[in-house]
């Protein structure tokens, strides 16, 4: 009896022939057959607790194998399958596409770190193809590599835990008796939908069990009764590996609960060009000495009073100054009024006390005025009719009275707008006025105060009315 193989093992065996045929074929040639250059690539994300929110390295080794230097080498790099990981900017160096590419030597081998970020919430790791590029190459086979991403999965939480304690001695320890109880400390960060919570004891310790990972996390604290100042931008990286156990948070008594500060001034008006008189009064009313305080008082749009930094003795730029407990300070400096401040028909002090090893001195902020300018005060007066926070064409407040009033109420100057909502007062002396329109109109921000200032360092002012 004759036998005969059923259809699908002839299927097979041709299958099978042609399969040797091939390998057959691709074993009469050997490796090193072509001359040329042959590049091969390996890539691998280096070893780290690499977070979602990196910018994650990939290491690229690429070597010559072949016998021939490769020239115009480039490389590109695509996700091949999860989330889309993009490659940061400019990256690949001398292997960029938009480059004239890299050399290699045969047999020289160089590894290259390139970064990227994994974009979007898609949940899953990255694979990332690199495929490397050069003209000649004998053997494509080799030339692209498949690299998985792997950060720390974003569901991993670790616990963060510490002590805070209120630094009563200034000795930067904690102290006993130091410790801060029943204070509300908090964790957040990018990507926590709400902080988390938890109450210090009695030793001030406090602990979060499980924090998700996250490569910005923020402790900070609230609900604290004795107005301690705590860091607040101190920013861990949490990837799991629980190193943040043992905070140690220190608080810091700002300095204005121990140092008052006032100026006062000797007149309430200048004239440009005279010498206003300050007296300063500095008192310690804490229980410990103070040191290494000084003043700096904020330069402005040229208007400020400039007190000579000499004046201030210790308490100047050698922040020398020293206040032992209870004991008051009375400093005298003088400044010259700047003649801009006539055009402003005002000038000021803005200065801040501070110490070398404190935080948050008091600041103290006071002005006088410097009349006798005149200058027309020119505005426009306006209704966003069609709502787009822009005073277009036909939305000024035609034909209507206006006023300007001082602040305790007394009626100044009163003009009517044109057209086009514009309006002038003449000859008003410089300074602060309350604008008002007549009939059922005001200003949309509660109160219209204007700065009235004379050329040429003054403007038209607007202001931006609804119905009553
Ligand atoms: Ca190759
Ligand atoms: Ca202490
Ligand atoms: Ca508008």
């Amino acid at each position: 009896m004759r036998r005969t193989l059923p259809a699908r093992s002839v299927r097979a065996v041709g299958a099978l022939t042609s399969a040797f045929t091939l390998a057959g074929a691709m074993a009469a040639v050997p490796a090193y057959a072509d001359p040329g250059p042959n590049l091969k690539i390996t890539a691998a994300v280096p070893d780290g607790r690499w977070l979602r929110g990196d910018h994650i390295p990939i290491d690229v080794t690429i070597t010559n194998i072949g016998d021939a230097k490769a020239t115009e080498v480039r490389a590109t790099g695509s996700t091949y399958s999860g989330p889309y990981y993009g490659f940061d900017p400019n990256t690949w160096g001398d292997l960029d596409t938009n480059g004239s590419g890299a050399s290699f030597e045969a047999g020289e081998s160089r590894t290259y770190r390139v970064t990227g970020y994994i974009w979007g919430a898609e949940a899953g790791n990255p694979v990332v193809r690199i495929d490397l590029n050069a003209p000649g190459d004998t053997d494509y086979s080799d030339n692209s590599a498949d690299v998985p991403v792997n950060p720390i999965p974003p569901e991993t939480t670790e616990r963060v835990a510490g002590q805070v304690y209120g630094d009563k001695n200034r000795d930067g320890l904690l102290s006993p008796g130091e410790e801060l109880a029943g204070l509300t400390a908090l964790v957040g960060g990018p990507g926590l939908p709400q902080p988390l919570s938890v109450v210090t004891d009695s030793a001030g310790r406090f602990a979060f069990d499980a924090v998700p990972v996250g490569t910005i996390r923020v402790v900070y604290f609230r609900n604290d009764p004795g107005g301690w100042l705590f860091p607040e931008g101190d920013v861990m990286r949490l990837d799991g590996s629980g190193t943040h156990q043992n905070l140690s948070v220190q608080g810091r008594q700002p300095l204005s609960q121990a140092l008052q500060a006032t100026i006062a001034l000797d007149k309430t008006s200048y004239a440009p060009g005279e010498t206003a008189k300050a007296t300063v009064t500095l008192t310690n009313s804490g229980e410990h000495p103070l040191s290494g305080l000084f003043v700096t008082c904020r330069d402005g749009d040229g208007t400020e009073l400039k007190i000579p930094q000499e004046q201030w003795g210790a308490f100047g730029p050698t922040q020398a100054g020293a206040l032992a407990p209870g004991q008051r300070l009375v400093l005298s400096v003088t400044a010259q009024v700047p003649d801009k401040a006539a055009y402003f028909g005002t000038t000021f002090l803005d200065c801040g006390f501070n110490g070398k090893t404190y935080v948050s001195g008091p600041q103290v902020f006071l002005q006088a005025k410097v009349p006798g300018k005149r200058a027309d005060a020119r505005g426009v007066a306006w209704v966003d009719k069609n709502n787009n926070w822009q005073l277009d064409d036909g939305e000024g407040l035609a034909n209507t009275t206006a006023t300007l009033s001082t602040r305790d109420n007394k009626l100044v100057s009163f003009a009517r707008t044109d057209a086009k909502g514009n309006v002038t007062f003449p000859g008003v002396a410089v300074g602060e006025y309350v604008f008002r329109v007549a009939g059922p109109w005001e200003a949309i921000h509660g109160d219209s105060t204007i700065l009235h200032v004379a050329p040429p360092y003054g403007w038209e002012w607007r202001v931006q009315l609804k119905p009553r």
